[in-house]
This record gives structure tokens, C-alpha cells and sequence, in this order.
């Protein structure tokens, strides 16, 4: 028996009016600011397959430097039914809720260690999730009464990071990566995952990647159990955590929905 096709639901970019393919996109051309720079702006937008071009702003970013917002038409048309990519599904509890759920269900403190690895001094991401204060209105770890979290701060070896969360039989370790130049954050990440599979923890503990390049399929793909990217908030952090807890306790089934979260 053969399987009908999949029905397409394909999409363009909206702009003005719906299916236009108008989009924004930013660039910076080694230039400095004049009339030629905009008119080079123009024709490399036109070399992207780009028509419409408008040059909506074009500013000096630095000595020979011209930072470009252009408005343009795009031809491109994709099949959003064709996309398949791993997604987080966080039970959502408010922070009541979830310090009940975890006095209840786990009956002892969850220990998170977190810090930025690697080179990399950008320590305001792991912070905004694991300090008292929190971020966006959000309370970071630190203020879960269930919570022991633990935050090393910036440039902390990998071997230094795991062999704390060992001590402190961590649940979770919690891996900031913020500077992107050249792939570092990948060579970090893979670094980190080979010593957390030489030092036994894989599979034992929750591990954690997050970052503005960050998203959960390339921390599936660099071996994370998940990944998070701008815009987390400490309570997603938190109840995908207390969540994995109970996977690994056997408690609760790995995959499992609950009623009202996304599927
Ligand atoms: C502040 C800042 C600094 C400060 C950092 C101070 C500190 N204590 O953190 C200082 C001045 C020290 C600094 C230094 C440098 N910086 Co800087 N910095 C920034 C800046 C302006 C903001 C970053 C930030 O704080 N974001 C806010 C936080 C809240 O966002 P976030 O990190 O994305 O975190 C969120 C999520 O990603 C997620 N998250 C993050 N980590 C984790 C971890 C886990 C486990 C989870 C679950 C979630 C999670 O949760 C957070 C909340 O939602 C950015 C530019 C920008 N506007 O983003 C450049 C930027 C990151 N810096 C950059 C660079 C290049 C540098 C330097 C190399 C500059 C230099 N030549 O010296 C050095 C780096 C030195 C080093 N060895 O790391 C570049 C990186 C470019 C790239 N492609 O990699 C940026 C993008 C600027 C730019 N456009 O060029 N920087």
C-alpha cells in the first residue's frame, strides 16, 4: 500500500500584504559609508536572488565599515510540512507550583551546576538563569527553595565543571556557550561531552547546553540532552530539569504530555 503524499502547506515571507516575500535583512560590507557603498549594497542583495532592493539604512560601523538594513523581495517558497525538527516540550508550572511538585514527587533538593566553559568570559546568560534576581521577571534557580544551584562563573574548564557536579552528585550540569567565532562553542561543546563520557556522567546527568547561537537540535547533535537559546527563561530551565529528574528516577515516562503544552 502506498502512503498518500503529504499535503504542502507552503509559506512565504509577509511584509506588507500576505505572501509578498518582502524581508529585512542586515549586512556589513568592508567599505566606508558613501553613495558607491549603497549602490554595492544594492547590487549584492541583487546577486542573492533579491528584487525590490531598497536601502533603508547605511551607517558607519567602523573605520571602512558600512552597516547596511535592507528591504527586499524574496522568491522563496517553502514547504512548512516538510520540516521536521526536535522541539522541547516543557510542562509549565509556575514557581509555586513547581517547588510543590518536586517537594512531592522528588522529596529532596534538585542540584544544578552551571557555569561558561571553555574561553568564554560572557557569564550574563547563565546568570540571568541560575541567579537569585532571574531575568525578564523570571526567578532565576538560585531562588528555588527545591533548587540547589551552584554557578562557577566564567572560563571554567570543562574538568573542573564536571568533577564539582560529581562531588555534589549534580543532577544537571549547565553549559553556557556565548562566543561563536570560528565555532568555538561547537569545539568546547564536544570537548565538555568527551569528558563527560570519560568521567562516566552521560546518560546519568541531565546536561545542559545554552547560548545565542544555541538552539536543542545542534545540542542534540554535540550530544546535550537539550538545548536552549535566547530568550530562556530560568522556569523553563527549571521544569524541564525537575522533569528529567523523574525520567531518570523512573518516575515518569520519557516522552510524556501532559494536558494544554504543546505537542
Ligand atoms: C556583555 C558582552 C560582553 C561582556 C561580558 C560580560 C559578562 N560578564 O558576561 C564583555 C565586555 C566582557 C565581553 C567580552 C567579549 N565579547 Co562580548 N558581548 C557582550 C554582549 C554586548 C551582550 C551579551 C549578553 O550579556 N547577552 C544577554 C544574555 C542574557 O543573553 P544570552 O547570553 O543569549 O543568554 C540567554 C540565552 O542564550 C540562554 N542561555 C545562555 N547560556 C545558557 C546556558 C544554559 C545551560 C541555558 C539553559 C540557557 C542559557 O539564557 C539566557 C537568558 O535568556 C554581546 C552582544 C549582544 N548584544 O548580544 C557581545 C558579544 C557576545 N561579544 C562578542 C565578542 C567578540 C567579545 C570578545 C571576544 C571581544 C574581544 N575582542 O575582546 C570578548 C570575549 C572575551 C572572551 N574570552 O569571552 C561577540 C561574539 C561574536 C561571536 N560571533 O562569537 C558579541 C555577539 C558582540 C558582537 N556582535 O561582536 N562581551
Amino acid at each position: 500500500m502506498t502512503t498518500p503524499p503529504r499535503e504542502k502547506h507552503l509559506i512565504r515571507a509577509y511584509g506588507d500584504r500576505r505572501d509578498d516575500g518582502i524581508i529585512q535583512i542586515s549586512f556589513t560590507l568592508p567599505v566606508a559609508t558613501s553613495e558607491k557603498a549603497k549602490e554595492a549594497a544594492q547590487i549584492y542583495c541583487k546577486k542573492l536572488g533579491l528584487t525590490d532592493v531598497k536601502v533603508a539604512a547605511a551607517e558607519r560601523a567602523a573605520d571602512q565599515y558600512t552597516f547596511f538594513v535592507v528591504y527586499a523581495r524574496s522568491p522563496v517558497i517553502i514547504d512548512y510540512n516538510e520540516i521536521d525538527t526536535p522541539e522541547i516540550v516543557i510542562k509549565k508550572l509556575g514557581f509555586y507550583e513547581l517547588n510543590e511538585f518536586i517537594e512531592q514527587k522528588i522529596a529532596r533538593k534538585v542540584v544544578v551546576f552551571g557555569a561558561c566553559t571553555g574561553t568564554d568570559t560572557h557569564t550574563v546568560g547563565i546568570d540571568a538563569i541560575l541567579n537569585m534576581k532571574g531575568f525578564a521577571g523570571d526567578y532565576g534557580l538560585e531562588r528555588y527553595p527545591w533548587f540547589e544551584a551552584y554557578n562557577l562563573g566564567s572560563q571554567v574548564p570543562n574538568e573542573v565543571l564536571i568533577k564539582r557536579a560529581i562531588e555534589q552528585k549534580a543532577d544537571a550540569i549547565l553549559v553556557s556557550q556565548v562566543v561563536t567565532q570560528r565555532d568555538v562553542h561547537k569545539e568546547n561543546s564536544r570537548a565538555f561531552i568527551e569528558q563527560a563520557k570519560e568521567a562516566g556522567i552521560a546518560g546519568k546527568m541531565t546536561l545542559l547546553l545554552g547560548g545565542p547561537r544555541v538552539d536543542h537540535k545542534l545540542a542534540l547533535e554535540l550530544g546535550f540532552d537539550a538545548g536552549f537559546g535566547p530568550g530562556t527563561k530560568p522556569s523553563d530551565v527549571a521544569n524541564f530539569v525537575a522533569h528529567q529528574v523523574l525520567q531518570r528516577l523512573g518516575k515518569e515516562a520519557k516522552g510524556t504530555h501532559f494536558e494544554g503544552e504543546p505537542t
